[in-house]
């Protein structure tokens, strides 16, 4: 079953993929770039945002990845701007000591208690839209597909499609997107795009031609002229002793439907990981000769990389 389980798992990621480089210009760019220079895309992780609620949450996201075969790792907690975060790491099994390996998984929620009145009713007219998640379909397709293998494409295709296009309420309008604003830019971003990636981030530690995170964002900044997040003051998130370096571009902005209208809101973004050895081990390579964790300051700043920019 693990081994169908990975098949449908690579036709989901290949899938996101898809819809994420269609939208999103800078992936194009920077991916053609990287392949240029003779280097892998190689990917680090894939990261998805909720609104609270029982069958839109965290919760919803995290069992549809574990039905897939993904395990729950650790718990982040983002107290100034009110979100939790888990992560989730691929079946590693025999792949562990591997080069090639399928991204890990970062889920986040809002937490709800300490908004305004105003705010906590916003959030739930819309999360109250969602009154069944397709958790037990996609139980019961999984299932089917040790009996009918062949069903795996449309398998594969309905929880893309439940990943790529995120939670179906309503179309908000401007005003409530700017009242979420005014206390989360998360929340606001959210509301907008659901629960579909809103960065894929790729592995620079594997590339050949980049020896530091610092000589990569030079590459992105100077060769592609494209612009990296500056939240706390620095492009690099992270230092080599808590085993993490991240970057990250701005996002682009898509247009979007509201229901008076249609504007531009930042989208999606591309996040730059070096992940250092562990103790004892050399940069070989292998994924578990790495930190395979995430750092709750360095995500801090990532977030901000959906901001409004004005
Ligand atoms: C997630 C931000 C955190 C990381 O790698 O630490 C993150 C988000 O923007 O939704 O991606
Ligand atoms: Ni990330």
């Amino acid at each position: 079953m693990l081994e169908i389980k990975k098949q449908v798992i690579s036709k989901i990621i290949k899938q996101l993929w898809i819809n994420y480089k269609n939208k999103v210009g800078q992936v194009n760019v920077i991916e053609e770039a990287i392949r240029k220079q003779g280097d892998d895309w190689s990917e680090d992780h894939i990261a998805f945002r909720t609104l609270p609620g029982i069958h839109c949450d965290l919760n919803i996201l995290k069992e549809v990845f574990e039905l897939l075969g993904y395990s729950k790792k650790d718990d982040y907690e983002f107290k100034e701007k009110k979100l939790k975060a888990i992560s989730l790491i691929p079946p590693i099994e025999a792949d562990a000591h591997s080069t090639k390996i399928f991204p890990k998984v970062f889920i986040s929620v809002l937490e709800l208690d300490t908004f305004s009145e105003k705010f906590k009713a916003c959030v739930t007219k819309y999360t109250s839209d969602i009154v069944a998640s397709p958790l037990n379909k996609f139980k019961q397709e999984i299932e089917s597909l040790k009996s009918n293998p062949e069903k795996i494409e449309d398998v594969a295709n309905s929880i893309s499609l439940f990943l790529s296009y995120g939670a179906s309420w309503r179309t908000p309008t401007f005003e409530d997107y700017e009242l979420l604003r005014k206390e989360s830019e998360y929340a606001a971003w959210t509301l907008v795009y659901g629960n579909t990636p809103n960065h894929f981030t790729v592995s620079v530690h594997l590339m050949k031609n980049f020896k530091s995170l610092k000589e990569f964002n030079h590459f992105i900044q100077e060769k592609l002229k494209i612009s990296l997040n500056k939240s706390g003051g620095d492009f690099i998130k992270g230092t080599p002793s808590v085993k993490l370096e991240q970057s990250a571009t701005l996002a682009e902005e898509c247009i979007v439907p509201f229901q008076d209208g249609f504007k531009k809101i930042p989208y999606a973004f591309v996040e730059f990981a070096f992940r250092f050895p562990l103790e004892g081990k050399s940069n070989n390579g292998l994924w578990d000769s790495y930190y395979q964790g995430f750092v709750t300051d360095n995500a801090d700043k990532i977030f901000e990389s959906t901001n409004i920019r004005n």
